[in-house]
């Protein structure tokens, strides 16, 4: 359909207007939301990961891709939620105490949501206990821990012990990224999985909640 092949080249280009204005002229058009998202975002968001994946794209595109996607979300989400479509799980996500970088965050956000999975985002300079509340209030599948200064990613074992201390580490799989994460590092802490970049955090979510 025209205006799906339309709405996934506008997303693959950035075009957050263009995004924003075709889903909703799919939904004008009776397009069901499942198929906008699936056929028009999800495939658009799978492209932009392999040309990044590949070296065709850089971190800015791919920003402006998320941007757009984002944008056509904004006009998907209430129909979506209205039609009942099976969330693929929740995700708590946040950057870690004493850590302001989000862009990082936020990508993995984005590409997680567009990819089917339900997000509640704690934003920044988030505590131990902020992540055990937010575990605890909202019953995700998953807790997402990003830390871009090496000075707060020994935040990230503190955040596994509150999860341990508050009886909710093991109905939570924890993941972690950033750039000084690694995965050796994922694994001493106890994480149950790490992702260098965002594509590869949505097919690590993707292989934890199947
Ligand atoms: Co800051 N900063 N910064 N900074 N900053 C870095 C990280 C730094 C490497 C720059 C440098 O010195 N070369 C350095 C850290 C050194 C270190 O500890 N190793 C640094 C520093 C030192 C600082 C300050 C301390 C500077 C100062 O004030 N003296 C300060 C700290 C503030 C704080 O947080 N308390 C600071 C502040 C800032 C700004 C506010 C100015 C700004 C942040 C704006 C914002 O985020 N809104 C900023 C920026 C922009 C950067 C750089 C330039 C870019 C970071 C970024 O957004 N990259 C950065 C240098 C660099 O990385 N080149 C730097 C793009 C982003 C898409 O990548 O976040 O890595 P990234 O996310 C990737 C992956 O890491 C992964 O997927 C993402 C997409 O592929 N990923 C995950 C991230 N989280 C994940 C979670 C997952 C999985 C994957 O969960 C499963």
């Amino acid at each position: 359909m025209k205006i799906i092949q339309s709405l996934h080249q506008a997303v693959l280009r950035g075009d957050t207007e263009a995004s924003s204005a075709l889903a909703k002229a799919a939904l004008e058009a009776s397009v069901a939301p499942e198929q906008i998202l699936k056929d028009g975002l999800i495939s658009a968001m799978d492209v932009v990961g392999q040309e990044f994946e590949s070296g065709m794209r850089f971190i800015p595109e791919m920003l402006v891709s998320a941007e757009a996607m984002k944008a056509a979300m904004q006009v998907l989400r209430p129909r979506l939620i209205e039609q009942g479509v099976k969330s693929k799980g929740k995700v708590v996500i946040g950057t870690v105490e004493g850590d302001l970088h989000d862009i990082g965050k936020d990508l993995v956000a984005s590409m997680l949501e567009g990819a089917g999975f339900e997000i509640v985002d704690l934003g920044v300079d988030v505590s131990p206990q902020q992540f055990a509340d937010a575990v605890h209030a909202h019953q995700p599948q998953i807790v997402s821990m990003s830390a871009l200064l090496t000075t707060t990613m020994v935040v990230m074992p503190r955040v596994i012990e509150a999860l341990r201390k508050a009886g909710l580490r093991d109905q939570v799989r924890v993941i972690v990224g950033g750039a000084p994460v690694t995965r050796e590092f994922a694994a001493e802490i106890g994480a149950d999985g790490y992702a260098d970049d965002a594509t590869r955090a949505v097919s690590l979510a993707k292989a934890l909640t199947v």
